[in-house]
């Protein structure tokens, strides 16, 4: 056999019979939308795509000989910044090396043999393609989805450039290592937060992985709370002393006063109101507008009494300036020491008990979560209690684990159960959510507060300063300000430049096309210039699934009645790092244009599943740098395309992945071969009876039919759960029970043909021809099983020695010869009579009793 040879035979023969073209519906036949993630087109198609890929298609296959109409498309996520460095580097046109790519990588998948429909091809960098990538960002802003305002972006003080998050390693610029800050810039955003909810509930209706579904609901972060009003006040002492004097010995402070003299507040979003007679101080974020004016220079924003009252300004701007080097992630790293400084002169009032308590600034603290400040509860939250613990803060138990013993352990750490309240007031002795509920009724009745739901997701950044990615179809008009390209004048191709660095003013090389530009204002006409943002990558693949449906339509995005003969997505299969983003921005694209009434649905993928990460044959991560990367290349040009696909299937259950087995391709390979070497004999065999006319009778084999239905039932049920590796198992028992046999029936050699075929189409598909078969083996019906034959039945198997019954045992029905004896042998009961005995005969009735003759 040369797998080569015969694999390319009959990839030709495929293409050239177009068995692999969908059409859009077929009569009596179901649609199925099977879809992977589309590559990225880096050059080399990897082993992690042909894990992906590779049993994907297995999984498609089988879908179309099950009797579905089976839609397999592929495509590129063709933008993006690896293309523009590849370009700054060496000089070439990003377009240049991407379609290269492309090119390359396209012959790479037609070698996996995969049922793609090519002709629905798509690239995401093509004109036809992003045109509607920018209608969609038009339909987004006319509806009030797309904003545009000042956000932080990754800036390189030294490269005069922003930053892709790519690009800053260990929060350091990935060219000159110089420390990345954060600067604000006017940017685009999507209000992807007014669907949160909606994000969140339809969860529930999806078939996916538990934990990809967590990992959404924590992005999505929904918490439940209040926001309360601390009042500024200043402070007559100033140390953290004085906090602990106010809240032990309870000062009383006249509230009427207190709000007499300050109009300036703080307010905190917090989820735990219950602690709050705990709270010894309050902590906000570097970024707080609050702490900007204490320190402007102005002052606005504070009343007369808090004017010029700081007393540690440099302590303050230093911390300040320090927090901007760092990211979000390293913000709030758990593990990191919890820094800050407090603001001297100031106090805040718990609104409460009117007690006094110290401001904070401190990192751990972001100004883009809730209200950017925190009251702190150091005996009842692990961060506060790091803190209080490092600034020798006092540490208020006001929740008690034992009730309704009223004496609380000696904290060790952050107590952060819900419990009873004590030291509370008139709240004393509720339980922690009764507490909350009634402490919220009473901030809302004296007007200090009210309940709030805050959300961790944010706005999604779109804007990127880069060259390769899709133009925003804006225009700024010196009149009429911002005003959208109208849709007759897309797509908004991308320009020629010769420079792809981002400008020194941080924007986009596309900023430097004179031509692109300077332009008229699509509104009234007079002088414009375009915005010259591309957009994030992620829009791009936020709807690619829609289109290809109907790939090639100029018209619209696809036709509405094309998508509903597809849509939604019924098996999706990728990665599990694209368990966050990616998933949620289509989920979200989906939702808008459901809302606006181009969808009938409003989630587009209704199944999905991950495979896992393939490690190097040494266990690690593959890596150029270890050396131990595996090139399916290689083994293809080495094993055959079915032996790789095979492997990949059998190495270990799907979505764990694995460790590469070097010997392990070998035993596929070895198998492969066995069942071509069966298929040679057999068919002398069947050609022999035939001849005899003595067609064989499958009641004959009752084993082995058995066998065959089970294993049916077995592999069947296996790839429809993705245990591929398990169906391939059985596939291996069949084969050696097939082997012993003396004599088979063509419709059993053919059946194991059809189990093989999604595992390794191209072996199949040439011995299922060799039965003079015409049609293809993907356009035949998955066999169907009879659930009478697989019931394994069994009977009490009667035991004698020297025919005497001496043992009893229940067995399977249609248990062999040779398996009776080993069992039976090593029975205790019977080893005893065989003792230096000599077995002179064994007779042995089906389904019945076996004598052992011994002398
Ligand atoms: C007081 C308190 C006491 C809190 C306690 C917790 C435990 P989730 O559930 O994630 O929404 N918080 C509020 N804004 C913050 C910000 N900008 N940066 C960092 N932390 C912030 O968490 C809500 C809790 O996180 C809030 O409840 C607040 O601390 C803190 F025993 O308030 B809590
Ligand atoms: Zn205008």
């Amino acid at each position: 056999m040369n797998p080569r040879k015969l694999e390319k035979k009959w990839r030709v023969i495929w293409k050239r019979e177009g068995i692999y073209k969908v059409k859009d519906k077929i009569k009596d036949k179901k649609n199925f939308y099977h879809l992977v993630m589309f590559p990225y087109p880096s050059g080399d198609l990897h082993i992690g795509h042909w894990y992906n890929f590779g049993p994907a298609d297995v999984f498609s296959r089988f879908k179309k000989m099950s009797g579905f109409n089976v839609l397999s498309p592929i495509g590129f996520d063709a933008f993006g910044l690896p293309a523009e460095n590849a370009a700054i580097k060496r000089g070439i046109h990003p377009k240049n090396w991407t379609y290269k790519n492309i090119k390359t990588m396209t012959v790479q998948l037609e070698s996996m043999g995969n049922m793609y429909d090519w002709s629905r091809k798509i690239i995401t960098a093509a004109p036809e393609y992003y045109k509607w990538t920018q209608w969609m960002f038009l339909q987004f802003y006319k509806n009030g989805l797309a904003y545009r305002k000042k956000a932080p972006a990754n800036w390189c003080s030294k490269c005069h450039t922003v930053l892709a998050n790519e690009q800053v390693v260990d929060g350091k610029c990935e060219r000159c290592d110089t420390q990345v800050i954060q600067r604000e810039i006017e940017q685009w955003l999507f209000k992807i937060t007014d669907y949160a909810d909606r994000l969140l509930d339809d969860l529930n209706d999806l078939d996916w992985p538990g934990k990809t579904k967590t990992m959404q609901i924590n992005w999505i972060g929904k918490s439940e709370g209040v926001i309360l009003n601390f009042k500024i006040t200043p402070s007559a002492r100033n140390s953290a002393e004085q906090t602990r004097n106010n809240a032990e010995n309870k000062l009383p402070r006249d509230s009427a006063s207190s709000q007499r003299e300050s109009a300036t507040a703080i307010a905190v979003f917090t989820t735990r109101l219950d602690t709050i007679f705990g709270c010894t101080y309050l902590v906000v974020a570097p970024e707080h507008s609050f702490v900007a004016s204490l320190l402007s220079a102005e002052q606005r924003g504070l009343n007369a009494d808090l004017r010029g009252i700081l007393r540690n300004k440099e302590e303050v701007e230093k911390y300040i300036e320090n927090a901007k080097k760092k990211t979000d992630l390293m913000r709030t790293d758990l593990a990191k020491e919890k820094t800050g400084v407090e603001l001297k002169g100031v106090k805040a009032i718990n609104p409460f008990n009117n007690e006094e308590v110290s401001i904070f600034v401190s990192d751990y603290v972001l100004g883009s979560y809730g209200t950017g400040a925190v009251m702190a509860a150091p005996a009842h939250d692990e961060r506060d209690w790091e803190f209080a613990k490092k600034h020798d803060l006092l540490i208020k138990i006001v929740i008690c684990p034992n009730w309704p013993a009223p004496i609380c352990p000696v904290l060790e750490k952050a107590f952060v159960d819900d419990g009873h309240l004590i030291n509370s007031g008139e709240f004393t002795g509720l339980k922690s959510a009764e507490a909350r509920e009634k402490m919220a009724d009473w901030l809302g009745k004296n007007k200090l507060g009210e309940r709030k739901i805050n959300y961790k997701l944010r706005d999604w950044l779109i804007s990127r300063q880069r060259y390769w990615g899709t133009p925003i179809p804006i225009v700024y008009c010196e009149k009429c300000g911002i005003v959208p390209v109208s849709e007759k004048d897309l797509p908004i191709k991308l320009p020629d430049v010769k420079n792809y660095l981002p400008t020194e003013e941080g924007k986009s090389p596309l900023a430097k096309s004179e031509k692109f530009v300077n332009t008229k204002c699509p509104k009234c006409g007079a002088k414009a210039k375009r915005e010259t943002d591309t957009m994030d990558t992620f829009v791009c693949s936020s709807w690619y699934y829609l289109r290809y449906t109907d790939p090639k339509n100029n018209k619209k995005f696809a036709d509405a009645k094309k998508m509903k003969n597809w849509l939604p997505v019924d098996m999706y299969i990728g990665g599990a790092e694209h368990s966050v983003l990616h998933l949620l921005y289509a989920r979200f694209f989906t939702k808008v244009l459901n809302d606006l009434g181009y969808l009938n649905f409003k989630e587009p993928f209704s199944a999905l599943r991950h495979q896992g990460i393939i490690l190097g044959p040494d266990g690690q991560k593959m890596s150029k740098s270890r050396g131990n990367v595996i090139d399916p290349d290689e083994l293809v040009k080495k094993f055959g395309v079915d032996a790789v696909r095979m492997y990949l299937c059998f190495m270990g259950q799907y979505d764990q992945g694995g460790q590469w087995n070097p010997t392990g391709i070998l035993g596929t390979k070895r198998f492969l071969e066995r069942i071509w070497r069966f298929y040679a004999d057999a068919k002398l065999q069947m050609r022999q009876n035939l001849q005899k006319n003595k067609f064989v009778d499958s009641r004959q084999f009752v084993n082995l039919n058995r066998l065959l239905h089970q294993t049916v039932k077995k592999v069947g049920e296996d790839i429809e759960n993705f245990r591929f590796n398990t169906a391939i198992s059985s596939l291996m028992i069949l084969l050696n029970e097939m082997e012993k046999q003396n004599q088979l029936s063509i419709i059993n050699c053919q059946l194991f043909l059809k189990l093989l075929a999604p595992f390794a189409p191209h072996l199949a598909e040439e011995l299922w021809h060799q039965f003079g078969e015409k049609k293809s083996i993907f356009l035949q019906q998955w066999p169907k099983y009879n659930p009478k034959l697989i019931k394994k039945e069994q009977f009490d198997l009667i035991i004698q020695i020297n025919g005497k019954m001496r043992d009893k045992i229940t067995v399977s029905s249609g248990i062999s010869q040779k398996e009776t004896e080993e069992l039976v042998k090593g029975r205790e009961k019977i080893k005893n009579y065989l003792v230096g005995k000599k077995i002179v005969k064994i007779i042995f009735v089906q389904d019945k009793l076996i004598n052992i003759v011994v002398n």
